[in-house]
């Protein structure tokens, strides 16, 4: 693994210099990026100075610099976790083989399709959340928006360095076209669902970047575990960068929560008097980004994911310390399905269930964090609890999609689902009146009313630093 080069246009430590042709052609993205950036990057703030952190190393714990920077002379680089030992790939047929530096011709097509579905949701996430620092609640918080952003920004240039690597014209076509989809288009759409619903307001940033961005965690976690090791190790930087995404939406929730429950307490029960939010609000947007975040694992009887796991493409969850069995070839999952209109525990050859083997993991972290929030409503002593639904409800991708659930899992009809959907979803009204409270703060040190402040700065700041200068 070559040292890190950070004098270059694109800073790196892949030896881009060492490649002519490969940097030339990165190079030659570059300004399609940036154009593209101008465009459907954070609208304004673009020549403002923010307290950025920037990689700059690998090493563990000494990566990150934190500097003003203005956001379209962020650095954006190519950075993979080091390994100088030999590895084996670790599951799957090829369990115990040395792993690839370059592709198996024969996984091309599964690693180029994992690859641009990964990288797509990049820079998606950054159009999806284009509009939020003109309504953001602080100085902190508009600085860690944007902080996400121009990282979402580098784990694009992340997937599409592997584009250009091991892919040749293929590769740059399809880098192209992460370029060219948008989210939420009608005709050039981005990929995964989730990927393409309205985030326009806080309370739906705070969620996605905790249930969304959460997905991503574990999507970058399996994938760190690839016998193909440029992916792997990709991956395995990605995830540092990802933690404070998590952080950021983890927390944002709870000082929503805290807020609420203090303005609930204040206004006898109804926080919207005072510009607050509801708590049964906060549990309607948990239940929408939570399901749709749920999607983002594929189905729960897949091939592709039986196929990417036998191949040694994907891996599970901390597949080395968690499990025993890494080749999983004969065993089960039990899976409930539909069928003829009633629930039924059905057995699923393992691998074919792999995806919902993740999504367990998924859905045992994000109740983890639900017990953290209940913790802070239970200081309040409202007497209100928030849940995470079932993972059948209200979903769009697999063998739940097509029933009609209700928030506790139980089949329920039609008419029902829909009589009941606006009491359990995000919906227009509220969509509506959240916008309508969101007015930006640009006081430094200073909160919107509707959420509570973060209890510490960024980097040791104190709360009242001039994250943005404005
Ligand atoms: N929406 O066999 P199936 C992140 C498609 S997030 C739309 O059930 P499979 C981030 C599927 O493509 C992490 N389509 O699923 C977060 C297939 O299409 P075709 C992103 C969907 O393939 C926040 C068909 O349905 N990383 O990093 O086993 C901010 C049947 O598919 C969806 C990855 O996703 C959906 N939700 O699993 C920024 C990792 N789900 O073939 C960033 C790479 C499935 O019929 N991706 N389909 O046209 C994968 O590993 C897999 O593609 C998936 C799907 C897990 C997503
Ligand atoms: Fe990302
Ligand atoms: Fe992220």
């Amino acid at each position: 693994m070559s040292s890190v080069d950070r004098t270059g246009k694109i800073p790196n430590n892949v030896d881009l210099a060492g490649d002519k042709r490969l940097q030339r052609a990165l190079e030659h993205w570059l300004p399609l990026y940036m154009e593209w950036w101008n465009d459907m990057g954070p609208a304004g703030f673009q020549t403002n100075d923010i307290y950025l952190r920037t990689a700059v190393s690998v090493e563990a714990g000494g990566w990150a610099n934190f500097d003003y920077v203005k956001m379209p002379e962020y650095r954006w680089g190519i950075f993979l976790t080091p390994n100088d030992s030999v590895n084996s790939i670790g599951f799957g047929d090829h369990y115990g083989k040395p792993t690839w530096q370059e592709i198996p011709g024969e996984y091309r097509g599964n690693l180029r399709r994992i690859i641009v579905t990964q990288a797509d949701t990049e820079p998606a996430s950054v159009e999806q959340q284009r509009f939020l620092g003109t309504i953001a609640p602080s100085l902190y918080d508009m600085r860690n928006l944007f902080q996400i952003n121009v990282e979402e920004g580098r784990h694009l240039w992340a997937m599409v360095y592997l584009l250009f690597r091991f892919f040749g014209k293929d590769g740059r076509d399809e880098a192209e076209e992460l370029l060219s989809r948008r989210s939420g288009d009608e005709d050039k759409p981005r990929i995964l669902n989730a990927f393409n619903e309205a985030c326009d307001h806080w309370l739906s940033f705070f969620c996605f970047t905790h249930f969304t961005d959460r997905d991503g965690k574990f999507q970058l976690a399996s994938l760190a575990e690839s016998g193909f090791e440029p992916l792997a190790r990709t991956c395995d930087f990605m995830l540092t960068e990802e933690a404070h995404h998590l952080f950021v939406g983890e927390t944002g929730l709870d000082r929503i929560v805290k807020r609420s429950a203090e303005l609930t307490r204040e206004t006898d029960g109804d926080p919207t008097r005072a510009g607050g939010i509801p708590i049964d609000m906060i549990q309607r947007a948990i239940n929408y980004w939570f399901t749709f975040s749920l999607d983002l694992f594929g189905g729960e009887i897949s091939s592709n994911a039986a196929n990417f796991f036998g191949e040694g493409l994907k891996g599970r969850f901390k597949e080395k310390s968690r499990y025993e069995d890494h080749v999983m070839k004969d065993g089960i999952k039990v899976v409930p399905q539909v069928i003829s209109g009633r629930l039924i525990e059905d057995e699923v050859p393992y691998r074919n269930a792999i995806n919902e083997v993740l999504r367990d993991e998924y859905i045992d972290d994000c109740q983890r964090a639900l017990r953290k929030w209940n913790r802070t409503l239970e200081k309040s002593g409202l007497g209100i609890e928030l849940s995470l639904p079932s993972r059948r409800f209200h979903r769009h991708q697999g063998i739940y999609a097509d029933h009609p659930f209700d928030p506790e899992g139980n089949l329920i009809t039609k008419e029902a689902l829909e009589a009941n959907s606006s009491r359990w979803l995000l919906n227009t009204e509220d969509n509506d009146y959240l916008v309508s409270i969101m007015n930006q703060v640009i006081e430094p040190g200073k909160m919107a009313n509707w959420i509570a402040a973060p209890s510490r700065g960024i980097n040791g700041q104190a709360l009242e630093f001039e994250y943005v200068r404005l």
